[in-house]
């Protein structure tokens, strides 16, 4: 069986947690203790010397960084339906999206979800924060080019990018950046899917 090392409130973790529940996949939860330091003592450090969650462990095979997980587990499985394409344009494409997610989302997101939740208001660095909001903001109006005309970000069916982003877009309310509307109905049907419920709601 799969072990998944993972904190609960770890936004990263939650993505593989909201796969593997996709997949139906049987796998057992080890917590690390993220607000004891447990990530960056010797016995973590052996399992991901970059001391983060998730860290997935597959037998004697140790992987970690979440994209890249899910991505092993999918090529592993050969779903009928996988969530990445053969076609290889299309393949980088995704790819292309996966790594914008990460770029212009996550990475600008969590300078602000780590100031408001773990920083007190006189430590903000407010130009940041504002800078970061933007650029959300702009992020934003790049996928509502396309879900003005699909219901999901890729092959209009939920897939590989709605899990990557639904444990960040849970806190949308908090980056200050304008949501247009396609996008704000796109957060509320990838709340509603079966797995990211189970996972977020939990
Ligand atoms: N790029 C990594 C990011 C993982 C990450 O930042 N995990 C956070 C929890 S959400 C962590 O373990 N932080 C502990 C630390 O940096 O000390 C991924 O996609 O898995």
């Amino acid at each position: 069986m799969y072990e998944l090392y993972s904190h609960p409130n770890s936004t990263y973790s939650k993505r593989v947690h909201i796969y593997l529940k996709f997949r139906n996949l049987e796998y057992e939860t080890i917590h690390v203790a993220l607000d004891k330091l447990e990530n960056r003592k010797k016995p973590f450090l052996a399992i991901n010397p970059y001391g983060k969650v998730p860290v997935l462990r597959d037998h004697e095979f140790v992987l970690s960084e979440s994209s890249a997980i899910i991505r092993y587990l999918e090529e592993k499985h050969g779903f009928d339906n996988p969530l990445f394409p053969e076609d290889l344009q299309k393949r980088a494409i995704l790819n292309q999206m996966i790594n914008q997610c990460e770029s212009e989302f996550c990475f600008p997101g969590s300078v602000i979800y780590f100031a408001k939740k773990f920083v007190p208001e006189e430590n903000w660095e407010p130009k940041r924060m504002k800078d970061s909001s933007k650029r959300i903001g702009r992020h934003f109006d790049v996928l509502e080019t396309i879900l003005s005309k699909e219901q999901y970000l890729f092959g209009n069916q939920f897939g590989i990018l709605e899990i990557l982003y639904a444990p960040f877009i849970e806190n949308v309310g908090m980056m200050d950046s304008k949501v247009p509307n396609s996008v704000e109905e796109w957060i509320t049907r990838v709340m509603e899917e079966p797995a990211v419920k189970q996972v977020l709601k939990s």
